[in-house]
């Protein structure tokens, strides 16, 4: 069965916003943004660029017909700001223009008066200075570690730092919107979340849901920088459509997307751990200061699911978590792939390495005697049921003797001076499901066509994940016909409405599940409809194979074409729609227990790392992987899905810096100055494992989600490339700080000689 995106996309016929024809009669906006990161709107002068070349309107917040507000989960930011600007980047003015050119140039023309007010960009900053989202902490609790320090073999205490990661999404962020009958508008947008465009959209221009419909047919890359963050250019496109009754197209340029758009959370995060001299951990206390930027966006659902992972794959009888959200003046942090897991993870695994020389155990062997058993409890109260921790772990013992890697690279660095190599073990552990549970909920709309052709239409977003193939591969199997005459359709609000964000790795879970649920139903009418017709008694007789019909298992003279023909002739429906919604979570949000998550996605990566100890350049040579794809619905797309996300993962924790100035002004807003991992940088050695005999039930044909889990392979870079510095260097305590980029790798091998 073919992948119709991926052979569209490589021929280059793919239709993405900036390729859709448009009417002659369309206008273009640009958006005149805050140049300061706080303070407050004196005044406002719309002359001059009101007078530019071929200018048709300019709009500020007084435009706005219905409230001035985008927030998704917290209403704290407005579309056009109106008497304060919270951070550089801030839409203040939109201007409509006859071209591109015309409206980034009036753009430029805008003059805005402010008052400055004092700056932050630090999260533990804004912390002690009372500047926060949520004024409450989010608190997760298991055991009591106050109990338990006094019984500990070991304590540490640190801080560890992550920094923030642009999407980098091919395709900017960007809309078109028709204006159509009425008051209604058409909206196509770059989103992952065309409700929440449509929903957001009817509250900015004050007039019903039902008169907008929001239309996605696919994404280049969201990577959850589309999760919410596509909203606000829609509405400004469809804020100027339904002024002037023209359709409007608005795309960002790299720079302002770069710039205007928030990107994943930076965490400063202070611990304290205890262990038995055993290497157990005992109690964990940690606290996460997130720097949320400066409005709240998903920050909250994020920090939830930080602390939801906050012991990655490892058992801990005490935990003590506590998360803030941070107010800063950067752009509204987002949505990104892992959404505050890694971040999360990455500081326990920190906490383990640290601790790992003082106990005088490797890294691994700690790991080793925490994993997750089943039964065992996490701090939200789930226990571990089909837990596939120590499976994946001890598969990647049997298949690589890291006790041989481990002499051969302890050779390598004693016969070599200026080239070091190091090691790691990554295990991960991450929850399927929005955490939030209401979300977990998606709907399928199919249509057989009287040729025998099938039209799936699904609130799952297409943003290169393949997901819209694996649903394809869900009815084929369902209807067992060939996958060719199987079409998916653009996800739209009129065919699928209150769809939730394609996210959370879910959309393949949600979508699919309602898609069989359809299928299931058009299936056995057709059934029916076929035994009556036929005087078969036994409906449990009559099945599909290959597109013939089977009664009793003999081979009739009728087919997939000739069944359809026959139903649509006898007047039987073959449409359906259909609903699913994941059974058995549930979650307390005042006590933070429950059972958030309808399983766990295991797998345990091995990373090597070699160090050219007088450049301070880097390779990572290699990457193990053990992965638990359950039945994986389509290998092709679970293996790639498996390197994107672990380059994507190994790009934030040793290349990717993003760099703001005391003054909130992004410094890395080009690819000059932000490096991503290229196809040079990818290890030249990927093997991925799928974890044999593993079986999930909640997923559609058993399989596990795959989007977001292996991201966090990457943070096994981090502790490779770290081993062979200090193997350089000796242990002299370099700080835990993500990423560990070529600058502070060199720094870091001389710092201290
Ligand atoms: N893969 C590609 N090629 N492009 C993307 O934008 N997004 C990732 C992941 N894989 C993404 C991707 C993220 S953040 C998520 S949550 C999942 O895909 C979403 O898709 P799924 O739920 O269908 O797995
Ligand atoms: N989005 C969301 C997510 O709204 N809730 C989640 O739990 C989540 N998890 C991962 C990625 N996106
Ligand atoms: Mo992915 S961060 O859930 O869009």
């Amino acid at each position: 069965m073919k992948n119709y995106d991926s052979i569209r996309h490589v021929k280059g016929e793919s239709l993405f916003i900036d390729d859709l024809s448009i009417p002659s009669s369309a206008l273009y906006c640009a958006v005149y943004a805050s140049p300061i990161a706080h303070g407050k709107i004196l005044s406002i002068n719309l002359d001059e660029a009101k007078a530019s070349e071929g200018v048709v309107a300019v709009y500020t917040h007084s435009d706005i017909p219905g409230e001035n507000q985008i927030g998704g989960i917290i209403q704290d930011e407005e579309l056009l700001a109106s008497d304060h600007v919270h951070f550089i980047g801030e839409p203040i003015a939109l201007i409509v223009a006859k071209t591109q050119s015309n409206a980034r140039l009036a753009a430029k023309k805008v003059k805005v008066e402010f008052e400055k007010l004092e700056v932050i960009t630090d999260p533990k900053d804004a912390f002690q200075k009372g500047s926060l989202i949520v004024k409450e902490p989010k608190v997760y609790i298991s055991g009591n570690v106050d109990e338990v320090w006094d019984k500990c073999d070991l304590i540490i205490e640190d801080t560890v730092e992550s920094g923030g990661q642009e999407h980098l999404y091919l395709e900017t962020q960007s809309s078109l919107c028709y204006p159509t009958e009425g008051s209604g508008l058409k909206i196509i947008s770059s989103t992952q979340n065309p409700t929440a465009i449509q929903r957001t959209a009817a509250k900015v221009l004050n007039i019903p849901t039902n008169q907008i419909e929001s239309e996605v047919s696919r994404l280049g890359g969201g990577f959850g920088g589309k999760e919410d963050q596509a909203t606000a250019w829609a509405c400004l496109a469809a804020l100027a459509a339904y002024k002037l009754k023209k359709p409007v197209k608005i795309i960002l340029s790299r720079q302002d997307d770069m710039k205007m758009t928030g990107k994943r959370h930076p965490y400063t995060s202070d611990y304290k751990i205890g262990f038995s001299k055993e290497g157990k951990i005992l109690a964990y206390e940690v606290t996460y200061f997130q720097n949320s930027g400066a409005a709240a966006d998903l920050s909250t659902a994020i920090l939830d699911r930080t602390m939801a992972h906050c012991t990655n794959s490892y058992f801990v009888p005490n935990v003590k978590a506590t998360g803030w959200c941070c107010k800063t003046n950067l752009p509204p942090n987002t949505a990104f792939r892992g959404f505050g897991g890694p971040q999360g993870m990455f500081v326990i695994e920190s906490a383990i390495h640290k601790a790992s020389k003082k106990l005088g155990m490797e890294p691994y062997q700690i790991q080793a005697v925490n994993l997750f058993a089943e039964g065992d409890e996490f701090p939200y109260g789930q226990k571990i049921e089909n837990g596939k921790a120590k499976e994946c772990w001890e598969r990647m013992f049997a298949k690589y003797d890291v006790e041989s890697v481990k002499r051969e690279i302890d050779q390598f660095n004693t016969s070599n001076k200026l080239f070091k190599k190091g090691f790691a073990l990554m295990p991960i552990c991450f929850g399927i499901s929005f955490t939030h549970t209401m979300l977990n909920q998606a709907s399928a709309l199919v249509h057989v066509y009287s040729d025998g052709s099938v039209g799936i239409s699904t609130g799952a977003i297409e943003m290169g994940q393949g997901v819209n193939m694996k649903i394809r591969q869900v009815a084929a199997n369902i209807f067992n016909i060939d996958g060719a005459r199987i079409k998916s359709e653009t996800t739209n609000t009129t065919r699928n409405a209150n769809t939730s964000a394609t996210a959370a790795s879910s959309g393949a879970d949600l979508n699919g599940n309602a898609t069989a649920i359809a299928c299931n139903a058009i299936l056995k009418r057709l059934i029916n409809f076929y035994a009556a017709k036929n005087n078969v008694t036994d409906v449990n007789s009559v099945e599909i194979r290959n597109e013939k019909l089977y009664v009793n298992g003999a081979e009739q003279n009728y087919n997939w074409t000739d069944l359809i023909l026959n139903a649509y002739q006898n007047r039987i429906d073959l449409s359906e729609h259909s609903f699913y919604a994941t059974p058995e979570i549930y979650f307390d949000t005042k006590t933070n227990k429950g059972k958030p998550f309808a399983y766990h996605v295991y797998g345990t990566a091995l990373t090597v790392a070699k160090v050219d100890c007088l450049r301070g350049t880097y390779e990572i040579e290699s990457v193990k992987i053990i992965h638990d794809f359950g039945q994986s619905i389509n290998k092709v797309i679970d293996r790639s899905q498996t390197e994107g996300a672990l380059m994507q993962g190994i790009g934030w924790v040793t290349l990717e810096e993003i760099i703001y100035n005391v003054d909130g002004k992004l410094l890395t807003d080009n690819l000059s100055t932000y490096k991503v991992p290229d196809i040079n940088f990818t290890p030249k050695d990927i093997d991925i494992e799928f974890l044999e005999n593993s079986f999930n039930k909640p997923g559609p044909m058993n399989s596990k989600a795959i989007g977001e889990p292996p991201f966090m392979y990457g943070i096994g870079a981090y502790f490779a490339l770290r081993n062979a510095v200090e193997s350089f260097k000796g242990n002299t305590g370099i700080k835990y700080e993500i990423p560990l980029s070529p600058e502070r790798v060199l720094m870091n091998l001389y710092e201290a000689k």
